[in-house]
């Protein structure tokens, strides 16, 4: 049985997205693209509520049910919603093409009713020295975000 699920991004900017989400085998395939970002690396997280009462902002920290530090997508220590940076090219537009083994669509850690946020700087992957580099890769404010949602294959 094939899992697939959606999110549409969105926030007060002009940034918009789509990202779809299916999993093969114990490896879950992020694609589609994110519009009207500046030109460059912009973190790219699932965090921990599918809230969005206050925006983006009520979808608290990274999705991190392990206790882990903040790292990067190949790092052992790294939050599960920790994908690193999409990179926006020349028109603010980033194409996503992600694989990731511990972002999950199945069972008690699955990412489906979470949030995924656009950032609008570059994580760090915990490695840039600032006090915020341990929990956010100071990544910045969240330009836009979107509930992750099982979608009809
Ligand atoms: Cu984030
Ligand atoms: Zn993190």
């Amino acid at each position: 049985m094939s899992v697939t699920a959606v999110c549409v991004l969105k926030g007060d900017a002009a940034v918009t997205g789509t990202v779809n989400f299916k999993q093969e085998g114990d490896t879950v395939h992020l694609t589609g693209q994110i519009t009207g970002l500046t030109p460059g690396k912009h973190g790219f997280h699932v965090h921990q509520y599918g809230d969005n009462t206050n925006g983006c902002t009520s979808a608290g920290a990274h999705f991190n049910p392990t206790g882990k530090t903040h790292g990067a997508p190949g790092d052992e220590e790294r939050h599960y919603g920790d994908l690193g940076n999409v990179t926006a090219d020349g028109n603010g537009v980033a194409k996503i093409d992600i694989k990731d083994k511990l972002v999950t669509l199945t069972g008690t850690l699955s990412v489906i009713g979470r949030t995924m946020v656009i950032h609008a700087d570059e994580d760090d992957l915990g490695k840039g020295g600032h006090q915020l580099s341990p929990t956010t890769g100071n990544a910045g404010g969240r330009l836009a975000c979107g509930v992750i949602g099982i979608s009809e294959k």
